[in-house]
């Protein structure tokens, strides 16, 4: 394949998902900026690793020089205490999408999360047109990133693609998984539709494989080209014997799982 960019930014290049989609990016690009606060294994030909930590405003401004396109998965990935989150997820984000207007980045696909609707029930259909239901601080943040992206594209022409993921993980790991899970391969075929698509503006995408059964409606997001092919039923038995939740758990009620449930964080 031909490298589309001459060079992409990956933030959270240390974490499961960055380093998942080092590879696929590479194929898409001259160069791979790769970046993170955690140590990233080796660059190799055609990657150079800047680190740097979101909440360094004048770190994340150097970081967006000469980029083509962000894939940001960067930041606090799981719920906890506040202030974590506000440094990495908010002030964080904000540095990063200032940076993108000051060094005039087109494009960015932001990792948003399903946990931006979590407290969705369970036996709701939902798309991108329904409003946000967060389940946690986390879940506050990545509404937060949804809203700050939209206003750069509505502000300063600023596409992104917000892409709501399920469960990326090599394998589903419970019952709800079954449903919310993402294959690695499918969250990069996703990545590349997000960044290769002719026109984003700003797209919310739900990223689950084509699991048995669906909890979201992706059709606000057709232009994005993306068809998942993996699906969890491979996984069904084994996650199938092992012990189901009571019932009435909220964690199995709602969408977002056990993050529902989450908090609260006193000091
Ligand atoms: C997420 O957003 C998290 O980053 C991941 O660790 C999982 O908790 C996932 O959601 C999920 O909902 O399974």
């Amino acid at each position: 394949m031909t490298a589309q960019f001459n060079r992409l930014l990956l933030t959270g290049a240390a974490g499961g998902l960055g380093r998942s989609l080092r590879a696929p990016l590479k194929a898409l690009t001259q160069m791979l900026r790769l970046s993170d606060v955690a140590e990233i294994a080796g660059a190799q030909d055609g990657e150079e690793i800047v680190y740097g930590d979101l909440a360094d405003g004048a770190a994340v401004h150097a970081l967006l020089e000469g980029v083509d396109a962000v894939v940001h998965m960067g930041g606090v990935s799981v719920d906890g205490p506040w202030e974590p989150i506000l440094a990495a997820n908010i002030i964080g984000l904000h540095h990063l999408y200032e940076a993108a207007r000051r060094q005039g980045v087109k494009r960015v696909v932001f990792a948003s999360s399903n946990h931006a609707i979590g407290f969705n029930p369970r036996t709701r259909r939902i798309d991108a047109n329904d409003p946000p239901r967060p389940d946690s601080n986390y879940g506050v943040s990545k509404v937060f990133g949804e809203a700050l992206s939209r206003l750069y594209w509505d502000r300063y022409g600023i596409e992104t693609v917000c892409l709501r993921i399920g469960s990326s993980f090599p394998e589903p790991r419970d019952r709800r998984m079954l449903i919310t899970w993402l294959s690695y391969a499918d969250l990069a075929e996703l990545v590349r539709c997000a960044l290769c698509a002719p026109k984003v503006e700003h797209t919310i995408v739900f990223g689950a494989s084509a699991n048995r059964e669906r909890w979201w409606d992706n059709h606000a997001a057709a232009h994005l080209g993306w068809t998942p092919r993996d699906s969890s039923e491979r996984f069904r038995a084994a996650i199938e014997a092992m012990p189901a939740g009571a019932p009435n758990d909220p964690a199995e009620l709602f969408q977002g799982g056990a993050y529902v449930k989450m908090g609260p964080y006193e000091n």
